[in-house]
């Protein structure tokens, strides 16, 4: 009986952890994707013109180039003015989370 008492926590525990591991790479993967819809020239950085041109395809009439900037801004991290792919998926990624 003792047996069955430490296998019920782990068998929940190992459903729960592959539940985490599957929802990760789908958000991953809607991370990176975005990030190669942004990526206009494909060279694996965003640029501010890069993330000011598909804000304005995205937003039209809406499209306000100080929200974009500030939103280019918090996506670039140690502001060197380029946003990688890693600074791009920890905001991306933090934004989904909080969305949920
Ligand atoms: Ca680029
Ligand atoms: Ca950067």
């Amino acid at each position: 009986m003792k047996l069955i008492k430490v296998i019920a926590p782990l068998a929940i525990f190992a459903c729960v952890s592959t539940m985490n591991a599957q929802s990760a790479e789908k958000l991953n993967k809607r991370a990176e994707k975005r990030f190669s819809e942004l990526d206009l020239n494909g060279n694996g950085v965003l640029t501010k013109k890069e993330i000011l041109k598909s804000d304005k395809l995205a937003q039209k009439d809406k499209f306000d180039s100080k929200k974009s900037k500030r939103k280019f801004k918090s996506f670039d991290k140690d502001e060197n003015k380029k946003v990688s792919k890693q600074e791009f998926k920890k905001v991306f990624l933090a934004y989904l989370k909080k969305k949920k």
